[in-house]
């Protein structure tokens, strides 16, 4: 495979942005590998600036459930660009994909439209204390929520993959704020109640830990959250960033039938334009400016070619049910490819999925907690991802993110990752 375009381009951009990249997760640090530079994608296939075509699972991170560059989606952002690209004033469409996310979502009764996934849990947060009064929030280790100060605290994602789990320059006043339990770990979370509980404002959690590889809710996890939550009077925040649309067209909260106070949306709701949301129940989403006293604004927030991706996306997906089944379906076979290839292989693995969410890790398993993630074998990670990229299967380049599958993925390709699943696990037995 050659990559020499994307090393010379990889050289030019570490000169003019840190790392190269603008994510870090992005670098490829973690495998220790030149990343690849883009320079299209097209339903289940992406192609670098060496021609190499890979099989995408990464999908933008989570957005690309339809496949890129779905023509109703482009269609869609050029019809609305070719109108105006921002006006900084309300539109109809707007109102028309907040109406969706209502009626989708089971805990919305109002939205707030922003631009990205970070800016709804920070505005959810804020959201929650002016509702409460409260200060305190709870998070849990290895979850992330974006980047905004407070909640990179003991986080998942970039942080993990970087080994930087609380990030510099967050002032310890504001960290103090944030307490850590521990995911699918009731016990962790009662102490914290039992001291805390008067004065959290809200607990955040991924329904779906996604950021930490994928480790799904124990069975009565959510709902345990659901009941001692309402016993102090604290809001429940599900961060839905990744599980929203993609688990159900009502998210993690219908999948497993558990109602938070407010949810936070991003990638699938904003079809792969810069943009997410933040909802919940009317008496909290109401202490928003301008009807009430939280202040949260944004001169791109609602913009008209970010929500048509939005509403093009979320019409397709209403439209059909049917795709849900299909990725679930189309993850079980990656699931039984990884499991196959880790016996036939004598390989240590174990695979998390959820619907169309899944991570293999390199340990024996269960993988149920943020401690059991640190087991996994990194270095096996490492030469596992590199036999995948020389397949032309492009994952993400972290023991700590998710595959995802969508629409896009045929049979073709799915034979095609379970071969080089089979191949990359056959050098790893060696
Ligand atoms: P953004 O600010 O990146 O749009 O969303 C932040 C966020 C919030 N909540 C959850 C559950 C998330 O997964 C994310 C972002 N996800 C990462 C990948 N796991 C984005 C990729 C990146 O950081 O480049």
């Amino acid at each position: 495979m050659k990559i020499t375009n994307s090393e010379r381009m990889f050289e030019q951009a570490c000169r003019l942005m840190p790392g190269g990249v603008n994510s870090p997760v992005r670098a490829f640090r973690a495998v220790e590998m030149t990343p690849r530079f883009i320079k299209m994608a097209k339903g289940s296939k992406i192609y670098d600036v060496d021609d190499n075509e890979y099989i995408d699972f990464v999908g933008s991170w989570g957005p690309m459930i339809l496949g890129h560059a779905r023509d109703e989606v482009v269609e869609a952002v050029c019809r609305a660009a070719k109108l105006g690209t921002s006006y900084g004033a309300p539109t109809g469409a707007e109102t028309e994909l907040a109406q969706h996310i209502v009626d989708a979502v089971p805990c919305a009764e109002m939205v707030r439209l922003v631009n990205s996934g970070t800016e709804a849990v920070m505005s959810a947060v804020r959201a929650a204390r002016g509702y409460t009064g409260r200060d305190l929030i709870v998070k849990f280790e290895g979850c992330y929520h974006g980047h905004s100060d407070g909640l990179l605290v003991k986080a998942g994602s970039g942080l993990l993959t970087e080994n930087v789990p609380t990030s510099a320059g967050v002032p310890a006043a504001f960290a103090a704020a944030t307490l850590t339990a521990d995911f699918n770990d009731e016990k962790s979370v009662r102490e914290i109640f039992a001291e805390y509980g008067e004065n959290i404002a809200a607990l955040i959690v991924e329904p779906v830990a996604a950021n930490m590889g994928v480790v799904p809710p124990k069975p009565g996890f959510l709902e345990f959250l659901r009941t001692i939550t309402r016993k102090y009077g604290t809001v429940l925040i599900f961060d839905e960033v990744i599980t929203g649309f993609r688990l159900a067209l009502g998210g993690a909260q219908e999948y497993y039938n558990v109602t938070p106070d407010m949810a936070t949306l991003g990638k699938i709701v904003g079809g792969g334009m810069p943009m997410a949301a933040y909802c919940g129940r009317k008496e909290i989403m109401s202490m928003v400016s301008p009807q009430g006293p939280v202040y949260q604004a944004g001169t791109l927030s609602g913009n008209p070619a970010a929500v048509a991706a939005g509403l093009a996306t979320l019409n397709i997906l209403k439209a059909h049910p049917e795709v849900y089944k299909a990725i679930d379906q189309k993850g079980a076979m990656l699931e039984a490819a990884y499991v196959k290839a880790a016996k036939d292989h004598c390989v240590e693995a174990c695979v998390n999925r959820v619907g169309s969410l899944l991570s293999v890790f390199f340990t024996k398993g269960p993988v149920e907690t943020y401690k059991d993630v640190t087991k996994s074998n990194l270095s096996m990670f490492r030469q596992y991802f590199a036999s995948m990229m020389e397949s032309g299967i492009y994952i993400a380049p972290s023991q700590f993110e998710s595959m995802f599958v969508g629409a896009a993925h045929g049979d073709e390709d799915l034979k095609k990752t379970a071969a080089a699943i089979d191949r990359a696990f056959a050098s790893l037995g060696e």
